[in-house]
């Protein structure tokens, strides 16, 4: 076997490099990934002059977050796998196939926003035609949806006619198609896995076995409460850790590809139907929390310079360099299209037309189904049955 000379200063990811092939990714493909996260930190540095313009009412933003997002796009399946990410999930979001003119869209709050036609915030990624739901701005209530989706997946591909739409059937979910091995990707920040309903998640997945994909983004911070004041012990990683069935990884978020080898075995895992997997990604949250909160008012200096020089996007860049994948023409021309392109996206999304009053209700009700209608029609099941001839009773019926 050939050995490999180790630089110390090198990530085990950088280490790593097989001849031709980094971790079984290409340069070509590291290209791509510097192109995503760059324009996943543009887009938010857009937002964030627009915020300042009172163009746009909310900025959050996934900076600092940007590695792990296009780890785990390159490791699962756009329109294939299930998708429930939070709001620092715009690099995944970007790399699974949205656009940065459909983000700024949702933005400025634009009828055409495809996660919500303008109606929820900036950053509350939902995409039909990505498989990415549609979240609620109460932290963690995504982790329970997506448990249950992969259930669902596992109990449609036991049970297919359970899935084969019948006439008059009002639930369109079953138009959804299940291929048995999907994957549920949910993510969320080392803040949340406080709550009720991470526990709940984790208990059932790991109980049933079930293919769900953790992506635990640890920034040290929930909005101004460290990671050590929020979690017992200041690691989720280690109080996780007796949980059966599941596949654990703990990595430097930063570095692309640690995290890309760490996202493929957790979602090879997941897909053979082993159980449900954890990734514990140790990132950086270089801007504030959101443009509602000045960090420099509860950070010390020392550990913002400490977070920056850790940054997850110039240090793919200087890998990029280093290793003579891209030249510095290479990258500025790089960054030049995803420059002029967010200003073109910016501009036609701030003429885009707004959602119109009267729509404000589509999607809290219905406009065709009665809920009073023969549809939900159930047969009472507290009628008293008749007896038989043989003066027994039959078997109560199901309601
Ligand atoms: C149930 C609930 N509680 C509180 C909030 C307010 N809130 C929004 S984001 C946030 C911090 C979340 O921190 P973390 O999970 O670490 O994610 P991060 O923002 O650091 O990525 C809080 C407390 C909320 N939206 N929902
Ligand atoms: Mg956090």
């Amino acid at each position: 076997m050939a050995t490999t000379k180790i630089d110390p200063k090198l990530s085990e990811g950088e280490q790593k490099k097989e001849s031709g092939s980094y971790q079984g990714l290409t340069r070509q493909q590291l290209i791509d990934a510097y192109r995503i996260m760059f324009t996943s930190r543009r887009v938010d540095d857009r937002e964030i002059l627009l915020k300042r313009q009172q163009k746009v009412f909310f900025q959050i933003s996934g900076a600092g977050h940007e590695a792990i997002g296009v780890a785990a796009a390159y490791a699962l399946k756009a329109g294939y796998d299930w998708f429930f990410p939070y709001y620092r999930d715009r690099a995944l979001l970007l790399g699974l196939g949205a656009t940065p003119y459909e983000m700024l869209l949702g933005a400025v709050g634009a009828a055409d926003d495809p996660s919500s036609g303008g109606r929820q915030m900036p950053s509350h990624w939902a995409h039909k035609r990505l498989n990415v739901f549609t979240q609620s701005s109460c932290t963690g209530t995504q982790v329970l949806h997506a448990v249950g989706c992969a259930e669902a997946g596992r109990y449609f591909a036991q049970h297919p006619n359970a899935a084969r739409k019948a006439e008059g059937d009002y639930r369109q979910f079953k138009d959804v198609q299940v291929h048995g091995d999907e994957i549920a990707y949910v993510s969320l920040g080392d803040g949340t896995t406080s709550e009720g309903e991470f526990w709940e998640a984790l208990n059932t997945a790991s109980n049933r076995r079930l293919p769900v994909l953790f992506s635990i983004q640890d920034n040290g911070y929930a909005i101004s409460v460290p990671v050590e004041v929020q979690t017992a012990g200041g690691n989720i990683s280690r109080l996780v850790s007796g949980f059966p069935n599941f596949h654990f990884e703990e990595i430097d978020g930063t570095d692309p590809i640690v995290a890309y080898t760490a996202f493929k075995r957790a979602a090879d895992y997941c897909r053979a139907g082993s159980g449900p997997a954890f990734v514990h990604a140790h990132v950086i949250r270089p801007y504030s929390h959101s443009l509602s909160d000045d960090e420099r008012l509860y950070r010390p200096e020392s550990e913002r310079e400490r977070d920056a020089a850790r940054d997850p996007v110039p240090r793919l860049q200087m890998f990029l360099l280093r290793e003579g994948i891209l030249d510095e023409t290479g990258i500025n021309q790089l960054e030049k299209e995803v420059e002029e392109q967010i200003q073109a996206d910016a501009d036609r999304a701030l003429d885009a037309p707004l959602p119109q009053p009267e729509s404000i209700y589509n999607f809290v009700y219905s406009p065709d189904l009665d809920p009073k209608s023969a549809a939900f029609d159930t047969h009472p099941a507290y009628a008293a049955p008749e007896a038989t001839s043989e003066g027994k009773r039959p078997a109560a019926s199901q309601a």
